[in-house]
């Protein structure tokens, strides 16, 4: 086994972050490395936080840290940076509301950027949960903007997720409507100081009981929890509420049935989510190889081809140069 992997299984930081770096640059040692610690994965229990921009999933996120933390268990955070004009601070944002935890030993964040990623999104998130699972984290906490198909998918792949909403804002029931309402499996109403938040509980219970009727869903049991994650951690705030829930969800998870089809429907997803990617890189590498996606325009402007065949021809070179 690798020096590095060594470094990583031994919780060494340093060569935990350098390793996601090469992970994130696909080098071939990276890779090697990961399959090395796969085996060391399995312990740490995986909950996705997710939802409309701004609905204040870094915020839960915060609190989360600090009740698990006061239950001595290590915390590692992957936040997914979004791009999305509503949120173009978070980055910053992130930081500096999780900067109290810097300098606590067993609190270690990730943030990745959603910028220049073709598809390649959730498998960096994943690759980042594997290194924090290897390293013995006993939770991590996977915060991402639930607007995309990647972030859906990324959902798929934890124990339990979060599906973060604010009260009052009728187009964003829809938004939920139309995608995480589907990957819930607690649904926290943040904001509850605001307006409205006792209406849009009833008015989630009602969708999910509308699902539930649907001949082709089995009814989940899913747990609607009002919070004020800008309280943190006070009484009031709903989290201790919220991580009652998790918990009683990871208990259905580990016990029977469910937990067994969850952690198939996990691989799947995670073998997916790797096809997707080397798929992408093979594909950008033969756009590459045609001068990249500004001359194919070009090209095809020029009246030199077609989209049909440059596809064609690109993902013929997926087979022809396959290693
Ligand atoms: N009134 C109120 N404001 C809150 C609450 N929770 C978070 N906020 C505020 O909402 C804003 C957004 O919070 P974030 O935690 O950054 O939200 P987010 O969902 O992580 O945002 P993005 O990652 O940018 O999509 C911040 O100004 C928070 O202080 C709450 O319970 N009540
Ligand atoms: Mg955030």
């Amino acid at each position: 086994m690798s020096k590095r992997v060594d470094q990583v299984l031994a919780g060494d930081i340093r060569a935990a972050s350098r390793l996601m770096r090469d992970l994130d640059d696909r080098m071939p040692a990276a890779i090697n490395a990961l399959k090395s610690l796969y085996r060391h994965t399995g312990k740490g229990y995986i909950i996705g936080i997710t939802g409309n921009p701004g609905a204040g999933k870094s915020t839960v996120v915060d609190a989360l840290i600090e009740v698990y933390r006061a239950r001595q268990l290590r915390v590692g955070v992957v936040a997914v940076d979004p791009t999305s004009p509503f949120s173009g601070g978070a980055i910053l944002g992130d930081r500096i509301r999780m900067q109290r935890h810097a300098l606590d030993e067993g609190v270690f964040v990730r943030s990745l950027a959603t910028r220049g990623h073709l598809g390649g999104l959730s498998r960096s998130t994943f690759d980042v949960v594997s290194v924090l699972d290897a390293m013995g984290y006993e939770i991590i906490l996977v915060e991402t903007v639930g607007v995309g198909q990647d972030e859906i998918d990324v959902m798929r792949a934890v124990y339990t997720s979060v599906v973060v909403t604010v009260p009052g804002l009728g187009d964003d029931i829809q938004a939920i409507k139309a995608g995480l309402l589907e990957i819930a499996d607690v649904l926290a109403v943040n904001k509850a100081d605001r307006d409205g938040a006792d209406r849009t509980v009833r008015d989630l219970m009602h969708m999910l009981d509308l699902r539930g009727t649907s001949p082709t869903n089995s009814v989940r049991e899913v747990e609607i929890i009002k919070t004020i994650a800008a309280h943190g951690t006070r009484d009031d705030s709903g989290i201790a509420d919220l991580v009652a829930a998790i918990d009683r969800h990871r208990d259905r998870m580990v016990s029977g049935q469910s937990g067994q089809t969850r952690a198939r429907k996990r691989l799947v997803a995670h073998v997916a989510e790797l096809v997707k990617g080397l798929l992408a890189d093979r594909a950008e590498a033969a756009l590459e190889a045609q001068g990249g996606l500004g001359e194919v325009a070009e090209a095809i402007a020029a009246g030199q081809t077609d989209p049909y065949t440059v596809a064609e021809s690109i993902v013929a070179k997926l087979y022809v140069d396959a290693p």
